[in-house]
């Protein structure tokens, strides 16, 4: 039998570094978009939720590859700002902003507003899709609230600033492992994995 191959539809390097790790093991040929004939240019996301930007992410890498493709919208949600950044996680402090401009925003947004750590939830939402079949959604959430000011060096975008729920430390001082055992993109990886292995006819 061909091993079956799952492409992994993200321009976000930090992300496919994470997605990799939780998907070691599975018995698929993991690819990435460097791993196809010519890169594509990134689609536009103007999905109004996580799972409308995953969906046409999936399908938009779909155009280009003939195997499965696995797509990752995610985002932090704060509800004291009205659920900002959300969609706009990426592009928070305008478009071809950084991770330090995006969280520099967050910081003058929350000190505007009055809100010292409030709460607030890391989510994303994988789609999955597979060559003649519906597309399939899984969905993580990492609860937690938004520290006064960066602290730690590892992660990227707003892991400096959020702080897990039962924790004291942000998630950029967390090790690789642990944050991928605990993230919202772990958690929604555990669920794909018991979906992935089942397509493929084996036990999870
Ligand atoms: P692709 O669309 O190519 O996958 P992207 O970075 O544009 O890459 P998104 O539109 O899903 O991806 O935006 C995700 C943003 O949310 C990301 O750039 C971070 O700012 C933030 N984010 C998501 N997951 C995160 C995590 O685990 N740690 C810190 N920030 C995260």
């Amino acid at each position: 039998m061909l091993t079956p191959r799952l492409l992994i539809a993200s321009g976000n390097r930090h992300k496919v570094r994470e997605i990799r790790a939780l998907l070691e093991g599975l018995p698929a040929e993991v690819l990435g978009l460097e791993d196809l004939p010519f890169v594509p240019e990134e689609p536009e996301e103007t999905g109004a939720t996580f799972t409308d930007n995953a969906l046409l992410k999936a399908r938009y890498y779909s155009g280009f590859f003939e195997g499965c493709v696995l797509a990752d919208d995610s985002g932090l949600i704060v509800p004291a700002l009205g659920g900002a950044p959300g969609v706009l996680s990426a592009r928070y402090a305008g478009s071809g902003a950084d991770d330090e401009a995006n969280r520099r925003k967050l910081l003058e947004s929350l000190r505007a507003s009055g809100f010292t750590e409030p709460a607030a939830d890391f989510v994303c939402v994988l789609c999955f899709a597979a060559p003649g079949q519906p597309p399939a959604f899984f969905l993580g959430r990492w609860p937690g609230r938004i520290a006064s000011a960066a602290r730690g060096t590892r992660g990227f975008g707003y892991d400096p600033l959020f702080i897990p729920e039962g924790h004291s430390c942000t998630v950029a001082e967390l090790s690789p492992e642990e944050k991928n055992r605990l993230s919202h993109r772990g958690q929604a990886l555990a669920k794909f994995r018991g979906h992935f292995a089942k397509f493929l006819g084996r036990d999870p």
